[in-house]
């Protein structure tokens, strides 16, 4: 956008989805996962050879889920354009993209992030029931996923920040990212139960936010480690190694349930993570472009790979 110059508005952001299927129709899918509380579409793309086809471990990349964090889309989107150019040329791209499907949702919010794009500092979706006679309205969707819902770190307050929302999954936007869970991930297995076998529809969680370089894991709202905790620190601490971030237990940030990551992990035994882009929810394309990018573009890619490895168990 004019304003932030490095970071494509939703509408651009869409029209490049559009272009990947018309440029690689053996590879890419766009389709529609759910409506937003203002009645507009939620999309993913599909990144896999459709010629190999078979059940294949999943991978799925989220972004945007809080309005203002311009650089997890411009991330996320990025890298969906080098997997697709890349493929046929680089072996490691042409494995991910021949034996594995991957999801990726650039926007999350698109009504929250065509408010932020007017200037405002918005986190929250525009749902305008909540809040209706302040001027923040909406629901926190990163308070409002099923799994462990309304137990600690969310709010109540309609104008809150982190409004939870008035019951779990109330909204619109978390039902689609929900169902695309659950439709991806059909295990179902919740946490603590057996190692997946290798040719399962397991796979890969990533929530992209922004701001403060951390790679986050489950839980995010119970100090308590995960079930498969030590497997999920290993991977977070590997993922470092690329993205420079602090790896830790999302509740080492902040308490805060009914997270998308938690409900990947608890509700579906998936591998999830949380990675926090950055210092700020402006980065200037210096920044974006030298470091944000190549080191982040690094450790999906490695995430990608590894996704069918035994991690998800949970
Ligand atoms: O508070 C959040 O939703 C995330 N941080 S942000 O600054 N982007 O808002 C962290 C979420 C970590 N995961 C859980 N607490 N479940
Ligand atoms: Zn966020």
């Amino acid at each position: 956008s004019s304003r932030y110059p490095c970071f494509r508005t939703v509408p651009e952001t869409y029209a490049a989805a559009q272009a990947l299927v018309k440029n690689y129709p053996a590879l890419a899918t766009w389709q529609t996962i759910g409506k937003t509380a203002g009645g507009n579409p939620i999309y993913e793309l599909v990144l896999t050879n459709k010629s190999v086809t078979g059940t294949k471990p999943r991978a799925v990349l989220n972004s945007a889920i809080h309005a203002r964090e311009y650089a997890t889309a411009e991330l996320n989107l990025r890298l969906a354009e080098k997997l697709a150019a890349e493929y046929g040329t680089d072996p490691d791209t042409t494995w991910i993209l021949d034996s594995q499907e991957i999801h990726f949702v650039f926007m999350a919010n698109p009504d929250g992030r065509a408010k932020a794009e007017t200037g405002l500092l918005w986190r929250k979706n525009v749902n305008t029931r909540y809040c209706a006679s302040g001027t923040n309205k909406g629901a926190d969707l990163n308070r409002n996923f099923s799994f462990g819902w309304n137990t600690g770190g969310s709010s109540k307050v309609e104008c809150d920040e982190t409004y939870m929302g008035p019951s779990a999954a109330s909204e619109g936007e978390t039902q689609a990212i929900q169902g695309l869970l659950r439709k991806t991930f059909t295990d179902r297995r919740g946490p603590g139960l057996t190692e997946a076998a290798p040719s399962d529809t397991s796979g890969i969680y990533i929530d992209i936010h922004s701001a403060g370089r951390l790679n986050l894991w489950p839980w995010g709202a119970s100090k308590s480690a995960a079930p498969n905790g030590a497997a999920l620190e290993n991977l977070g601490r590997k993922f470092s190694f690329y993205n420079g971030h602090d790896p830790m237990q999302a509740v080492g940030l902040y308490p805060a349930s009914g997270g998308s990551d938690d409900f990947a992990y608890g509700d579906l035994g998936v591998a999830a993570f949380t990675f926090e882009l950055g210092d700020d929810f402006f980065e200037s394309c210096t920044n974006f472009t030298s470091d944000i990018l190549p080191n982040n573009i690094n450790a999906l890619k490695y995430a990608l790979k590894v996704a069918r490895a035994p991690y998800q168990m949970a």
